[in-house]
């Protein structure tokens, strides 16, 4: 593919690169992030990975996560770089002076929205299941291109970090013979999926788990079963000290009950507003949920928020919910 050559010579043209990704970072974005890192410096290059709101707890394990810094105040970059991040402002407002003044911007994506396209290079698929596949590809152009071996087991983890979180595990419907292939390619470059699956989906705080416990024991559903929803109130969040992070995976357990079409999570950020997250099965849609609310996100996973009191938003949100469902 023309656009992966393309990629992989301007970067071989380059020689100071700052690289972002989206606010909130996942292991796509820090995983895909960290690998194109690794293999530029092996290449010589200088490199500056930047993140807003820096490495998670659960993912401050990944190999050169410790280079990862929040703001620079560089400016003499040749190229800026921002994977996965759907849309350049998502990379933060404070970020984006640096990334609007580099000479030539690279966007490396497989979220594709038209109007959302940014910079003068581009390497975009939306049927890639993870920005670490497009990452991958361009790394291999990059070692054909400047005849060197770049991929590392740190790499390599990297990599399937991206790759089995963005597919739920290899579960999702994103999910293709190309992702195996690519999955046990890493496999054999030095990935070590126990290891990583451990760190990943093992490695909960007390506090996340805690309010999980308060979430589920909050669990409600429609008469018919069809839309589940739970809820964190500011309470329980002071009384755990948990952060809103800690509590972003609970809603897929909302959704997994039985007959729910809509599983929804209610947060009320202390100080805040309630942050609605809606997840739906196929056939249903969380978007249409979300926009009555100036909410939006894709059919299957969107969010919206309520200036109000908790309860005040549940029962919003939750009649819209029933409304629609009852029509579809
Ligand atoms: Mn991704």
């Amino acid at each position: 593919m023309e656009a992966f050559e393309k990629a992989a010579s301007a970067i071989l043209s380059a020689s100071r690169i700052v690289i972002s990704t989206h606010m909130n970072p996942d292991g796509d974005a820090l995983g895909s992030m960290l690998a194109l890192t690794h293999a530029l410096r092996t290449l010589g290059k200088e490199v500056t990975p930047l993140n807003v709101d820096g490495v998670p707890e659960i993912l401050k394990w990944l190999p050169g996560a410790e280079l990862v810094e929040t703001l620079t105040e560089r400016r003499d970059f040749d190229l800026g770089i921002v994977v996965d991040a759907g849309a350049l402002d998502r990379i933060g407002k404070s970020l984006l002076p640096i990334f609007e003044a580099v000479p030539l911007l690279m966007d490396i994506d497989h979220h594709v929205t038209e109007g959302l396209v940014f910079g003068q290079l581009q390497v975009l698929d939306q049927t890639a299941a993870a920005t670490a596949e497009l990452i991958y590809e361009l790394i291999l152009n990059l070692e054909i291109q400047s005849q060197s071996t770049l991929v590392t087991p740190e790499i390599a983890s990297c990599l399937m970090v991206g790759l089995m979180t963005d597919t739920g595990s290899f579960r999702y419907s994103n999910v293709t013979p190309k992702v195996f292939s690519l999955a046990s390619e890493l496999q054999e470059e030095g990935a070590e999926v126990a290891k990583i699956a451990e760190a990943v989906y093992e490695n909960v705080s007390f506090a996340s788990l805690k309010l999980l416990g308060k979430a589920l024991d909050s669990l409600q559903r429609s008469e018919d079963g069809r839309v589940v929803w739970a809820s964190v109130s500011a309470q329980d969040f002071a009384e755990f000290g948990g952060t809103d992070a800690e509590t972003e995976g609970i809603v897929s357990q909302v959704r997994a009950v039985s007959g729910a079409e809509i599983g929804m999570l209610f947060r009320e950020i202390p100080g805040r507003k309630v942050r609605v997250s809606i997840r739906a099965r196929q056939g249903a849609n969380a978007n249409a949920i979300a926009k009555v609310f100036d909410g939006g996100g894709h059919i299957l996973a969107s969010g919206c928020s309520l200036e109000m009191p908790l309860q005040r938003a549940v029962d919003a949100v939750v009649t819209e919910a029933i409304r629609q469902i009852a029509l579809s």
